[in-house]
C-alpha cells in the first residue's frame, strides 16, 4: 500500500525515468536499438526495481497509467536516435488490454515515429494463455511493421510448437543461460540449441546479460545474431545513451 501510494505520486511527479541499454549486432558490435528500462527513485525508499513495483502496479490497476507514461517517454526519446529502434517491455496484463494495437498505433502516430522503430517485448506468459487471440494480435502488429521480441525466452512455457505459429522477429535468451556460458556445459548446449532453432525459423536472437568477452566470443561462434549486456553498455539516461552511440559511429 505504501508503494502503491508512492507509485501514484511518482507517475504524476518527476520520480520515474527510462534508462536505455544498447542491443548490438554480432559482426561489428554496432548498436541497432535500445531497450527501455523503467527506473523509479522514490524520495522515501530510494531506488526501487521494476521487478518489485510492476507487479504492484498490475494489482492496483496503476499499470495503465504507468504503461502510458513509459510508451510516451520511449517514443519521444527514440527520436534522438534515428534509424535505431526502441524496445519496450509490456507485462502480460498490458498486452492483454482491450485495443492494445489501437492504443499503440495512436501513440506512435502522435509521436511521429514509425512502427519499424518500435519493438514490443512480451513474455511467453502473455501469449501462451490465450494463444489464438495472441496470435491475431501479433499478426496485426507484425503486418503494421512493429518488431516483436519474445523476452526471457527459456524461462517460461517455451513451447516450440507455439513459437512456430506466432509472428515474431526475435527471441531474447534469458540472461540466466548466458551466465552459465563457460561454466556449465548445460547452459552452452541450451544456448546453442536455441540459437539454431531461431536461425531455422528465421528469427533474430538477442543474448541478454552478456558481461564478458568470453561469453561474447562463444555467442558469436554459435551464430547468435544480437547481444545485450553490461559488456556493451549499462542502462543509461537517454541523453547519455544517445551520446555513447554517436561517439561509436
Ligand atoms: O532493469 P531491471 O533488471 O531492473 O528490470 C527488471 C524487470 O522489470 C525486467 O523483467 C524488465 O523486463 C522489467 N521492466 C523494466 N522496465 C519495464 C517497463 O517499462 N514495463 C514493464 N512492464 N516491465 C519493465
Ligand atoms: O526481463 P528483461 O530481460 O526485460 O530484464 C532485463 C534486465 O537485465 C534489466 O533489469 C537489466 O538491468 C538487466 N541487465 C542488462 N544487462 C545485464 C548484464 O549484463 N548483467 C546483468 N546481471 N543484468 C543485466
Ligand atoms: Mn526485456
Ligand atoms: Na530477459
Amino acid at each position: 500500500q505504501i508503494i502503491e501510494t508512492g507509485l501514484r505520486h511518482a507517475i504524476a511527479g518527476d520520480e520515474l525515468a527510462l534508462h536505455y541499454q544498447p542491443i548490438v549486432e554480432r559482426n561489428d558490435l554496432r548498436t541497432v536499438g535500445f531497450e527501455a528500462l523503467l527506473r523509479w527513485n522514490s524520495p522515501d525508499h530510494g531506488p526501487i526495481s521494476p521487478a518489485v513495483f510492476i507487479p504492484i502496479a498490475e494489482e492496483s490497476g496503476l499499470i495503465d497509467d504507468l504503461g502510458e507514461w513509459v510508451l510516451n517517454r520511449a517514443l519521444n526519446d527514440c527520436r534522438d536516435w534515428p534509424g535505431l529502434f526502441v524496445s519496450i517491455n509490456f507485462s502480460p496484463r498490458q498486452f492483454k488490454r482491450a485495443n492494445f494495437v489501437e492504443w499503440l498505433d495512436a501513440h506512435v502516430a502522435q509521436a511521429q515515429v514509425t512502427p519499424g522503430n518500435v519493438q514490443i517485448e512480451i513474455t511467453e506468459t502473455a501469449i501462451f494463455e490465450d494463444t489464438e487471440w495472441a496470435a491475431d494480435v501479433l499478426r496485426e502488429l507484425h503486418s503494421k511493421g512493429y518488431r516483436i521480441a519474445l523476452d526471457d525466452f527459456g524461462t517460461g512455457y517455451s513451447s516450440l510448437f507455439n513459437i512456430k505459429n506466432f509472428s515474431l522477429n526475435c527471441l531474447k535468451i534469458d540472461k540466466s543461460f548466458i551466465e552459465g556460458l563457460g561454466h556449465d556445459k548445460h547452459s552452452a548446449a541450451i544456448v546453442s540449441s536455441i540459437v539454431h532453432l531461431a536461425r531455422a525459423l528465421g528469427l533474430n536472437i538477442v543474448a541478454e546479460g552478456v558481461e564478458t568477452d568470453e561469453q561474447c566470443q562463444m555467442l558469436r561462434l554459435t551464430g547468435c545474431s544480437h547481444m545485450q549486456g553490461f559488456l556493451f553498455g549499462k542502462p543509461a539516461a537517454a541523453a547519455q545513451a544517445a551520446a555513447a552511440h554517436a561517439d561509436s559511429l
